[in-house]
């Protein structure tokens, strides 16, 4: 099924679940060479969503700032290649939402435990925003903060589940989103955890 709960956003429910656990396996894999860990943003505050990345470049935060880089400042070595069923993954569900040949070149694992949240942002260190930005929801169910381009409006609450795939593009792109924090549960193959995928297509690094 494909829903619009905004104009630039489709919403696929349950389009990954039947490859979730090989979605996992490759998640897991990942975490073996580049480990989850919680980022400190430019104010100094650590983040509760602990995260890592797959592909050519890795999104990270430290107190000088957002940037996108080859190799993984922890370990000092490139971030683990994209492995396919997640590039797969996300160019398939892009298609679906209307973009037929999205390449993205950076996956941003996010890992929620219980209590951890995002808070209302924008992603705008991609220099490109032509190219849309695939999210996939792993694990933990979670209520999802859809702002709108301006700040100060109340968000929509929209409760996204173990599957879910949101293609965001066009006038969706910039706009200010979050997750609320996320309720005590737990998943079969993720246990107490909520996992996100976040593809994107970085133009530049640093
Ligand atoms: C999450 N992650 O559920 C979300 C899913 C992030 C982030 O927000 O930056 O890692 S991505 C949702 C998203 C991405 C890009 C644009 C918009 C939403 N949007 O225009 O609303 O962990
Ligand atoms: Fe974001």
């Amino acid at each position: 099924t494909k829903e619009h709960p905004a104009e630039g956003v489709a919403l696929l429910r349950a389009f990954c679940r039947e490859q979730a656990a090989t979605l996992y396996e490759a998640i897991r894999n990942v975490e073996a060479h580049s480990p989850f860990r919680q980022m400190v943003v430019p104010g100094g505050h650590t983040m509760s969503v602990a995260m890592t990345n797959t592909g050519t470049f890795g999104w990270t935060t430290d107190r000088t700032g957002y940037r996108y880089t080859t190799d993984d400042p922890e370990t000092g070595s490139p971030w683990p290649i994209m492995a396919a069923p997640l590039l797969s993954l996300a160019r398939s569900a892009a298609a679906e939402g209307g973009f037929a040949d999205f390449l993205p070149n950076s996956c941003l694992i996010n890992r929620y435990s219980v209590g951890a949240r995002l808070s209302l942002h924008q992603d705008k260190n991609e220099q490109d925003y032509t190219h849309p930005i695939v999210s996939v929801s792993l694990g933990l169910p979670a209520t999802f903060l859809l702002g709108t381009l301006r700040r100060t409006e109340t968000p929509r609450r929209i409760r996204i589940e173990h599957g879910d795939v949101l293609v965001w593009g066009g006038p969706a792109r910039l706009i200010f989103h979050g997750v609320a924090p996320i309720a005590a549960g737990h998943h079969p193959l993720t246990g107490a955890f909520r996992i996100n995928l976040t593809f994107r297509r970085v133009a530049v690094s640093g």
